[in-house]
């Protein structure tokens, strides 16, 4: 790919590929668990055609890739291609960017008028049957799992009202339901928030909307068996800002953060409002749940100014990563009774990619994973990805007592979202499954997928999937079964 700027966002790591290709029989190093059968879905941007003006905001618009790593009878193959959005097809047709600035279409050029300007590159949600390709920004696209075909945006059958869907989606492990929402829901910087249910089927059984306390970037949400929580924090956006061709979002350190709380099937005249800290900012929970004597539980990856640092640029913000007081906090409050404000504790390091087992979605969880940068690192991080710097540490907490694990990735190396495939049987915790990437040369890079005992991170891969091609940071990931993937086909 030539013609792009010597910019962070398109050089190293984030050089743009711009490749559809397949790969079969992997070479692997060590034994692929039998747990392990099915397919690792990959959310990857990458943009195609190189920028017409400077967007340092366009790390986040990088057209949506869909890449599998399938896993049958112990071998592995890959596979990656575009999903063909609308934006995508008609930058391919014109043959150069028409879109502008990451989510302001007052910098598009003419030819972009009236189109879809999502790029589906966040996360894939497989639901029912179905694999959509989801960016906060617009409605997801649907997905064809077996051939990667883009099936085109989806609306769940006509149902659908909110023109955005975010792209963190929680599944009810009992009910198979699954819980969505989208912010900006009827446009640019409105305060409108839609939130929905789709039974087991698939079906959109419900769309609530109401109004947040100000427009807010709502990366992600949770539930809990009787909750949905909705998290707000201030980095905000402004229409004016957007005509005068400015960016998106700014982060305001002097305005409150809120946690509205609502029960699942309410109404909106039963959502309240929890004030929590000024300032803060986060892009993903690890999890909620109620403990049975009245209180909700929130944890996220919490901080005290916005993570992405080009978002803290465009607000005059000067602090670095380092300073950001990163940390896995607990919020808990009681929708019944007690203060209208947050209670928060610190229950794990700072970092992201919070993940919990889908079992426990919803529920108590004593134990989680999420990445983070070793505190003992000898030599730089990689550079890649929208912080500018990749993680390099994959951590098992224990939220019961127990000892966090960590697996220390040798210097030069990052690991992106691992996903989870759960074990056959209680007793053991499954797997994790993860891309790494290993920094050769200034602009050379070697990947594989590692696939690591839950339950015993520390130990390192059981198995080594080389994957023999130039791959870029993923975003999220999904795990689909082999028994899923059938009953779809
Ligand atoms: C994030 C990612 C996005 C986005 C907004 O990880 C937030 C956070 C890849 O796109 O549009
Ligand atoms: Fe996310």
């Amino acid at each position: 790919m030539t013609g792009f700027p010597q910019h962070p966002n398109y050089v190293g790591l984030n050089r743009p590929l711009g490749e559809e290709y397949d790969l079969a029989d992997l070479v692997i190093e060590g034994e692929v668990p039998a747990e392990v059968e099915g397919c690792f879905f990959r959310a990857v941007p990458d943009p195609a055609f190189p920028p017409f003006m400077e967007d340092a905001g366009a790390i986040l618009s990088g057209d949506g890739m869909i890449s599998a790593i399938r896993f049958a009878d112990g071998k592995a193959s890959f596979s990656i291609r575009y999903v063909e959005t609308e934006r995508h097809r008609a930058e391919a047709a014109a043959g150069e960017a028409l879109f502008g600035k990451y989510r302001n279409p007052f910098t598009d050029k003419p030819g972009a008028a009236g189109l879809d300007r999502t790029v589906a590159n966040t996360t894939p949600i497989w639901h029912a049957g179905r694999l959509l390709l989801a960016k906060e920004d617009g409605r997801p696209y649907r997905v064809d799992p077996h051939s990667l075909e883009t099936l085109g945006s989806y609306d769940f059958g006509g149902k659908l009202k909110s023109q955005t869907v975010t792209a963190h989606a929680r599944i009810d492990p009992e009910s198979g339901e699954l819980f969505m929402f989208g912010y900006e829901a009827d446009g640019l910087a409105s305060t409108k928030l839609a939130y929905f249910i789709v039974d087991s089927d698939g079906n959109l059984t419900r769309e609530l909307w109401f109004d947040a306390p100000y427009c807010s970037m709502m990366h992600d949400f949770a539930i809990t068996e009787n909750y949905v929580l909705f998290p707000i924090y201030p980095t905000s956006c402004d229409l004016d800002r957007l005509k005068a061709g400015g960016d998106h979002w700014v982060h305001h350190p002097d305005v409150d953060s809120w946690l509205g709380v609502m029960p699942r099937y309410g109404e909106v005249s039963e959502l309240r409002w929890f004030r929590g800290p000024k300032g803060v900012s986060c892009y993903h929970m690890m999890g909620a749940f109620e403990d049975g004597q009245g209180q909700i539980h929130f944890d996220q990856c919490l901080s005290d100014s916005n993570a992405f640092p080009f978002i803290r640029e465009a607000s005059g913000i000067a602090l670095q990563q380092w300073e950001l007081n990163g940390r896995l906090a607990r919020w808990t409050v009681n929708y019944a009774g007690g203060p209208d404000e947050v209670a928060e504790t610190v229950i794990g390091p700072p970092g992201d990619f919070p993940i919990i087992p889908a079992a426990r979605q919803g529920r108590y969880y004593d134990h989680g994973w999420m990445l983070t940068m070793n505190p003992e690192m000898r030599g730089p991080p990689v550079a890649g990805g929208p912080v500018g710097a990749m993680f390099n540490m994959l951590l098992r907490l224990d939220f019961a007592g127990g000892p966090p694990q960590a697996l220390a990735l040798p210097p030069a190396h990052s690991i992106n979202e691992p996903v989870h495939v759960p074990a056959a049987e209680a007793g053991r915790e499954g797997w994790l499954v993860a891309v790494v990437d290993r920094q050769i040369g200034p602009d050379d890079f070697a990947h594989e997928c590692w696939i690591v005992d839950a339950g015993n991170v520390a130990a390192g891969p059981v198995a080594r999937v080389h994957i023999p091609h130039r791959l870029r940071p993923q975003v999220h990931g999904w795990w689909v079964s082999a028994a899923q993937l059938e009953a779809a086909a």
